[in-house]
This record gives C-alpha cells, sequence and structure tokens, in this order.
C-alpha cells in the first residue's frame, strides 16, 4: 500500500480529467524563479500573546491602516456597537463582561487586512495579466490591498478590464439563464458572509433552481456536522462560553486555540483559575496549549501568565479515534470494576445503543491502540482518571480531527465519550467542536448548505410560492469534479479563494479553468480570481468594517458565532471605495437580473426591497428560518440572543428514535510505509487561511518563509537529512499517481515521529481530490503519506494520469508590490 484509499469512486479521478482539454500553461512571470526560503530560527515559544502580541498588534495595523485609523477601528471590534471580528467563530463574553480591547493579535491581522488603506484599482489590472499574476504569491496578491470597482476579463481578453454594475448583473444573468439547467451553475460560499447575504444568497439559488451551495463548511467542520446530526440530532456544539468558565476537565484535540482562536485562551485561562484541568492531544507543542501571557492583564503583560495544559499528549496523525476508543474502554472497565465511572442513569433516560458500543470497548485492541497513538498506555490511564473524577467535561476540536478519512468516526467515539459519562446538556459540560471562519455556522444556519432539509425546502415555498429543488447539491469536491467534467459551467463565489483552499491544485485550476464564466463577490484580490476559464468577474464589496448604507438608511447584518449565539455587527469606516456595494445588494442585483424576466413566483421575489432594508431580509429570516422567530427584535437586544440547541437546552435529541445515539466504529488509523512519514498541512501563526499576513510563525520560532516541512529530529536523520536541508515532498498515491512540491526546507521540529507538518495552502498540490473523510467528503488535509526525497531529486511534475499537472501553477516568487518599500 503506498497511500491508505482513496475514495475508489465508480468515476475515478484519472478518467475524469482524461477528457479535460489540455491548456497551454501560462509562461513563467519574470519574477517566477523562486528561491528557496532561508528560514530563520528562533526559540519556540513557552507561552502565547504576552507584550510581543500587543507589539504585533500595534505594528501590522499601522502598517495596513496609519496610526489614527488603528486606533479608531481596534476599539470598535466586538464592542455592542461596532463591528464583529471576522478573524475567528469564538463568541464574545456577554455585553457586561466584555473588556475595552475584546480581541488579539491575530483579530486585529485579519481587521487591518480588511480595512488597510492600499487599493487595486484599474491602473492595476491594466498593468498585469491574468498570467502573470497567476504566478505571484499568495503574500503578493493579497497585500495589492482592496479591491475598488467592477472588473471583467472578456473571452479571449489577457487582462481584467472595468465594467459597470449593470452590466456585470446583465451578463451574469445571460449567462446563467443560457446554461441547459441550473444546475450547471455551482455557488460556493466562505464563511465571512453574514446571515442576511447568506439567507438573499441560498434564496436566489433555489430559486433559480439547483442546491448547488458549496461552502468552505464542507472543508472545514463538515465531519462535525454529520456526526453531530446523526449522533445527538443538532449538528452543532452544546456548550456556552459560560460551560467553558465552569468546566472541570477540558480535552482540546486537534487544535491549535493560540494562533486560530486567541481568544479561547482567556476563557481557559479562567477556568483554570476555578480549579479546570486541561489536556492538550496534538502531535505538535502547540505554544498557546502550553501557557498563556493574557495581554489584557497586568501579570500577563509582564509574563506571569497561567500555565494551561495538565496533560500534553503527543499523539500520532489520525490518532484521536483510538484515543477516545480508549478512553471509552477504560471508562467501562472502571464501572465494570464497581466504580462510579459512567453516568447509569442518563445512558438509560436518554440514550440508545450503550449496550453494544460497552461490549465493542471491551474487546478493544489494545496493540492497535499503541499503534494508532503512539502515546504512553500510562499516560492514557492518567487522562481516563482525570475523566472518571470530572464531573463537568467539555470536549473541543478542530481541523486535527474533521480533515481525517475517518473524521466522521472519530466526532462519534468523542461523542460517545461525552454520552456515557451524561457531559451533555448540563452546565460546564457538553462537546465543542470550534468553528473557523466568522459565521460559517450562521450561514448554515441560514440554508447554505447542498442538503436542502425538507422542512427547509417547505419554508421557503410557503414564504415565497417557488417550488425549491429537491435534488441533493454538489459540494466542494464534487463541485470541482463536476467542473472537470464539464457538467458545470459558471462557478460563483460569495467571498472565499476556492481554487487556492480546495485540495489537489493542480486538479482544481484545471476545473476552475474549465468554466464558462467564474463570478467573485470579494473584498481582496486573491489566486482564484486569476485561476478561470473564458469569463470572469470580479465584484468588489464592503467589508464588515465598513458603513453599509442603503435606500433605508444604514444597515447592520447579523452573525452566529460557534456557541450558536447571535448579534447584530456594525461597520463603521468610510468604504474603501464609493464604487463599493454589499453583499447583499451584490446579490440581490445578480437575483434581480436573472429571475425578474420570469413568470411565476420566483419573478416575483422583491429584491429591491431586501437590498434596501435588511429587516426586510430579518422578518423573512423569522418565518423560513428555524429558532429565528422575531428575529428582528431578537438580534437588536444587547448581545443578541442564542438559538436553540435542543440536547444543550433540555437534554432532547431529535433523532429518529429521540435519543441521543451510541455508535461503534471500528478502529482505523494512518500508517505509511517503510522510510515514508505522514503530513499534516496547517496554519502559520500568520494567515488567515489563504490570506498570508507575513512570513513569521513567530510561536514556532519559524519565520523568513513558509516553504518548509516540520520533522522530528530523529526522523530527519533516519532519512539521512540534516536540519535545514532543501528536499522535494513527494506523494505517491494508491491510484498510481504521484504529487510533488519542491524546494521546501526540512527543519528539525519537535513533532510525534513519523508524523510531519507543512503550510496549507502551499501543500494543497500533494491532497488528491478523491482522499476525503467517509460519510462529509471533507478533503483530507491531515494525513498525506509522503516520503522526501533531496531537493531536485523528486518527480519535476505530479504525474496525475490525464492532467497535464505541472507544480509551475502554484508559484511562490515572493515580488515586492511596487507601493511597498
Ligand atoms: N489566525 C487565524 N485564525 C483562524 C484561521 C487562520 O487561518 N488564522 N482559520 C480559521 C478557520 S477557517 C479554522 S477551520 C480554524 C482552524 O483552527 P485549527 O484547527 O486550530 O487549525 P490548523 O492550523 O489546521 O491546526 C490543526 C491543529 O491540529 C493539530 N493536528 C493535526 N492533525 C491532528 C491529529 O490527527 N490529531 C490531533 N489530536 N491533532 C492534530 C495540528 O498540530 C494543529 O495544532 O481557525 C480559524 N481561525
Ligand atoms: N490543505 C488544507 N486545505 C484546507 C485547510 C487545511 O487545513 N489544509 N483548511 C480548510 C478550511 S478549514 C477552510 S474554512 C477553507 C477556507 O477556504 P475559503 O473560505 O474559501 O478561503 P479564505 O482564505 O478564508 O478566503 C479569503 C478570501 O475571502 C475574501 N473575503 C474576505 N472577507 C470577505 C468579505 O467580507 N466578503 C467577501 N465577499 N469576501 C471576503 C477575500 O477576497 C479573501 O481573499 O480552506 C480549507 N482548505
Ligand atoms: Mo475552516
Amino acid at each position: 500500500m503506498t497511500q491508505h484509499d482513496m475514495d475508489r469512486s465508480t468515476h475515478p479521478l484519472r478518467d475524469r480529467l482524461a477528457s479535460l482539454p489540455v491548456r497551454p500553461r501560462p509562461a513563467p512571470s519574470p519574477a517566477g524563479e523562486v528561491d528557496p526560503v532561508e528560514v530563520e530560527r528562533g526559540r519556540i515559544r513557552n507561552k502565547a500573546a504576552g507584550i510581543e502580541a500587543v507589539a504585533v498588534t500595534a505594528q501590522r495595523g499601522v502598517e495596513q491602516m496609519g496610526l489614527v485609523r488603528s486606533v479608531k477601528t481596534l476599539r470598535i471590534i466586538n464592542q455592542t456597537e461596532g463591528f464583529d471580528c471576522m478573524g475567528c467563530a469564538w463568541p464574545d463574553p456577554s455585553p457586561k463582561e466584555r473588556s475595552f480591547a475584546e480581541f488579539c493579535e491575530n483579530g486585529a491581522k485579519a481587521v487591518a487586512e480588511e480595512a488597510t488603506l492600499r487599493r487595486v484599482g484599474r491602473d492595476f489590472f491594466a498593468a498585469h495579466d491574468v498570467d502573470e499574476l497567476v504566478g505571484w504569491s499568495d503574500f503578493m496578491l493579497g497585500q495589492q490591498g482592496r479591491l475598488t470597482e467592477p472588473m471583467v476579463l472578456r473571452a479571449g481578453s489577457t487582462h481584467y478590464e472595468p465594467i459597470s454594475w449593470a452590466d456585470a448583473f446583465a451578463l451574469v444573468a445571460d449567462r446563467l439563464n443560457g446554461l441547459a439547467s441550473p444546475d450547471e451553475a455551482v455557488f460556493y460560499t466562505s464563511g465571512r458572509a453574514s446571515n442576511e447575504a447568506a439567507f438573499v444568497y441560498q434564496l436566489f439559488v433555489r430559486a433559480f433552481g439547483t442546491n448547488n451551495l458549496p461552502d468552505c463548511s464542507n472543508m472545514c467542520h463538515e465531519s462535525t456536522s454529520v456526526a453531530l446530526a446523526e449522533t445527538i440530532g443538532i449538528g452543532k456544539g452544546s456548550v456556552s462560553l459560560e460551560d467553558i468558565h465552569d468546566a472541570e476537565l477540558i480535552v482540546i484535540a486537534g487544535q491549535n486555540p493560540g494562533t486560530n482562536h486567541p481568544r479561547m485562551l482567556s476563557a481557559l485561562e479562567k477556568a483554570k483559575k476555578k480549579g479546570a484541568r486541561i489536556v492538550a492531544v496534538n502531535p505538535l507543542p502547540e505554544t498557546g496549549l502550553r501557557g498563556f501571557d493574557n495581554p489584557q492583564t497586568v501579570k500577563g503583560l509582564t509574563g506571569v501568565g497561567t500555565e494551561l495544559a495538565d496533560e500534553f499528549m503527543p499523539i500520532r496523525l489520525g490518532g484521536d479515534l483510538a484515543l477516545f476508543q480508549a478512553l471509552g474502554a477504560l471508562l467501562v472497565a472502571a464501572d465494570d470494576a464497581g466504580r462510579d465511572a459512567i453516568d447509569h442513569e442518563f445512558v438509560q433516560r436518554h440514550t440508545e445503543g450503550y449496550e453494544q458500543w460497552a461490549q465493542s470497548m471491551r474487546e478493544l485492541d489494545w496493540d492497535l491502540v499503541d499503534r494508532a497513538t503512539s502515546l504512553d498506555r500510562a499516560q492514557i490511564e492518567r487522562v481516563a482518571e482525570m475523566f472518571i473524577s470530572s464531573r463537568r467535561t467539555v470536549v473541543c476540536w478542530a481541523m486535527g480531527v474533521t480533515q481525517h478519512r475517518h473524521a466522521v468516526a472519530t466526532i462519534k467515539e468523542i461523542t460517545n465519550v461525552c454520552l456515557v459519562q451524561g457531559n451533555i446538556g448540563k452546565p460546564g459540560a457538553g462537546l465543542c467542536p470550534v468553528r473557523g471562519h466568522s459565521n460559517v455556522q450562521g450561514d448554515r444556519t441560514m440554508g447554505i448548505w447542498e442538503k436542502l432539509p425538507p422542512h427547509f425546502g417547505d419554508a421557503l415555498e410557503r414564504e415565497f410560492g417557488i417550488t425549491a429543488p429537491t435534488e441533493r447539491g454538489h459540494d466542494v469536491v464534487n463541485s470541482i469534479r463536476a467542473l472537470c467534467d464539464g457538467e458545470v459551467k459558471v462557478a460563483v463565489s460569495l467571498g472565499g479563494n476556492l481554487a487556492a483552499a480546495a485540495p489537489d491544485t493542480a486538479v482544481t485550476f484545471a476545473a476552475m479553468r474549465n468554466a464558462k464564466l467564474n463570478v467573485h463577490i470579494a473584498t481582496k484580490l486573491n489566486r482564484s480570481h486569476v485561476v478561470v476559464g473564458e469569463e470572469a468577474l470580479i465584484l468588489p464589496t464592503l467589508g464588515r468594517t465598513e458603513r453599509d448604507v442603503q435606500a433605508g438608511g444604514p444597515q447592520g447584518v447579523t452573525v452566529e458565532d460557534s456557541m450558536s449565539s447571535v448579534h447584530l455587527s456594525h461597520g463603521r469606516l468610510d468604504p474603501a471605495s464609493a464604487q463599493l456595494r454589499s453583499e447583499v445588494s451584490i446579490i440581490c442585483g445578480i437575483a434581480d437580473a436573472t429571475l425578474k424576466g420570469r413568470g411565476g413566483a420566483e419573478g416575483d421575489i422583491d429584491w429591491t426591497a431586501m437590498a434596501g432594508d435588511y429587516g426586510v431580509i430579518r422578518g423573512h429570516i423569522s418565518r423560513v428560518v428555524p429558532g429565528c422567530e422575531a428575529y428582528d427584535e431578537k438580534v437588536h437586544r444587547p448581545g443578541g440572543f442564542v438559538l436553540p440547541h435542543p440536547p444543550r437546552d433540555s437534554r432532547t435529541f431529535e433523532t429518529p428514535s429521540g435519543k441521543a445515539v451510541f455508535t461503534t466504529s471500528p478502529l482505523e488509523m494512518v500508517t505509511a510505509p517503510e522510510g515514508h512519514l505522514v503530513l499534516q498541512s496547517l496554519r502559520s501563526h500568520d494567515q488567515f487561511n489563504t490570506t498570508i499576513y507575513g512570513h513569521d510563525d513567530r510561536y514556532r520560532g519559524l519565520s523568513g518563509g513558509r516553504d518548509v516541512v516540520m520533522v522530528h529530529p530523529d526522523d530527519l536523520a533516519a532519512q539521512g537529512f540534516a536540519d535545514g536541508d532543501l528536499v522535494d515532498v513527494v506523494a505517491p498515491w494508491s491510484d498510481g499517481s504521484v504529487r510533488v512540491v519542491h524546494g521546501f526546507r526540512a527543519v528539525s521540529y519537535p513533532t510525534t515521529r513519523g508524523c510531519v507538518a507543512a503550510y496549507y495552502p502551499e501543500t494543497n498540490p500533494l491532497v488528491a481530490l478523491d482522499s476525503t473523510a467517509e460519510g462529509s467528503n471533507c478533503p483530507v488535509s491531515k494525513a498525506v503519506v509522503v516520503k522526501l526525497v533531496p531537493a531536485g531529486q523528486g518527480p519535476r511534475h505530479s504525474a496525475i494520469e490525464g492532467l497535464d499537472a505541472g507544480e509551475d501553477d502554484w508559484k511562490r516568487s515572493e515580488v515586492k508590490p511596487h507601493h511597498l518599500s
């Protein structure tokens, strides 16, 4: 076996690609020669945040926004009268408990990227053709600043040129209405879109006639949504911020909060001070998991912070399923031995399937556990004792759990372990999937989903008189497949950067270039805007920091955080350009142009009224979206409101049997043949997904570049490499294809043996499109079997049969932007 199984669909990737037209590759840009990075090594930090974080916040703010604007902007992040930080989905404390500065270093960087004073105008597009821009790094593209006016790339043209809004809408309408079927278009959403934008978008798409609504969630927490819906009847986490504060035991598996959810550290610190114990499960000793210097306290600023994790479990990639089975087995064994380890009353009243699960736990193969986790058995036993002695346990997880082939099974096992101790629907306990994008959960609540729930479709039909499509639409991976196949011809994106965020870069690029029309509603230039087919549009939009004034006056939008709390967000800054339109207004413009000529109910939808006053949209939301009754009134309450969550609120489980479900899953793990390693792709401290803020992964002590692979010193030695050697990273797949990225700096790093780490999106070319999680179709971004070979000795190109695949498409050249000194 060269790679653990790919999805053996009846239509494998190689057949699919054979039909793609071979397009000429763009010529390398003059700056396209990539110099290998010289990574500077610093100390791996013991503690997150502290005074250094304050300094970086100030520096990045001033670089992008200037001093006055920085102060003005940072002051209103996450305040009730200000805007919701777009840095992550971690909840805000209640209005009373909010500090003056309710944001973190990385939230401030996210804001600075949007509120930047840099601009991309028509001169920029006249000076640089699309093929040149493909060769620019993500960092370079993003650093150009905010988009300022609608731009079109006409068929056969090499440069984007200005277009009026009316002509842009007419063009989209014409191409959409010219399709043989509405299913020939896909409509992607990234999780920054507001609830109002998401609602009108999905309404338009369904009125148009398709459920092709892929979203970033398909690459993110989809495994969570699937596993929780099946076991507890709702695909969302069950804890509030207070539950974190009140927990006795908090487990953090597959998550790097110090970088990706820094405000979570304040909550952990609070819990810790109240006596909670914290267990971190991670192949990497991530900085925030160890200690925290709260920059909002004097102690924190002077470095007298809090030690966070009591146990750090250096697990092997993909080992969490085995770990949670082991914990379950130890709980069952303790109960069998007469100890008080299981909440039998809860199990009996509220669950089904316990006996079968408990029996499978008794039969657990401990040798497999050892191999799958590479953890010390004594440590697993210590942690099991922590579970037994805790009456209130919270388990948190993120991408280290969701982006594996057996992710759904792993999350079901986490659920089993919570259910067996009754750790759900009581204070201080529960399941805590930590979402990524600041409104990714809200977008799903508003109906952004390729699987339209029947009750939601019925409600749309009642409210608008339309006939909602019933077939399942395309998720992200299937959208890319359908684009390759030529079945989908128009790709619209509400935010995001699908071409860079999706797996299998060469395949994804080919898919995007096979489109007839790509439409991007975006704040900033990114790679997806230049990896396009025949025609393309860039429609520049207001960001969340900016004032949004419509016919009905100033507008606010609503968002939902990771803990189902919904609240208003008001932009306060002047728009980056007078030509910008809000997301809602752009979507309504497209919808109006596309549908208004139609007879029937979809021709009657009043898009102008919705665009003029978002209160009208909230009225529709209150009648369509479950749990959102009296929506407009409730979101205007200070701090907003919390959506219902039956398991959390009343231990009610809306499963077919009305009970929470114990599930049994076979123990799966990630194995690699001799001489191979397992690679995970993750985020540095200086990026937001595909938006690269800089090249300083400060907590990990790495700076100067991103083409880096972190390897255990013994693995480096075993493969004959020294710290700092240049390598090609080669991924052989079970269908015989080989994917490669070149010239990465191998650095010695304390990761679990056999496991290596490198940054996303630079390593997306290695992830095969068909390698997805069972049950959720989420790309397996955290387990790619690779071999490291000396730089220059790897294959020159990825060999994906049927595709003229070159790594040339993914240039990482670092050219200095003209207006940066
Ligand atoms: N500043 C900043 N904030 C962000 C983002 C950002 O890019 N920058 N992105 C946002 C988004 S969309 C998301 S989804 C979240 C992502 O938040 P995270 O999930 O924290 O993001 P990753 O960087 O992918 O980190 C995965 C973590 O899981 C660990 N891990 C990997 N594989 C395994 C495994 O098999 N088992 C275990 N136990 N651990 C594993 C990795 O070592 C790493 O610490 O953050 C959100 N917030
Ligand atoms: N290998 C690998 N791949 C991964 C992951 C991984 O860990 N490893 N993580 C996956 C995850 S968790 C996610 S969520 C996806 C992320 O996938 P996406 O959400 O598609 O990617 P982002 O980089 O967050 O999108 C950034 C772009 O959004 C646009 N934007 C920013 N703000 C706004 C706004 O307010 N409105 C609009 N309309 N546009 C805006 C800007 O143009 C910016 O360039 O990537 C996934 N891909
Ligand atoms: Mo995400």
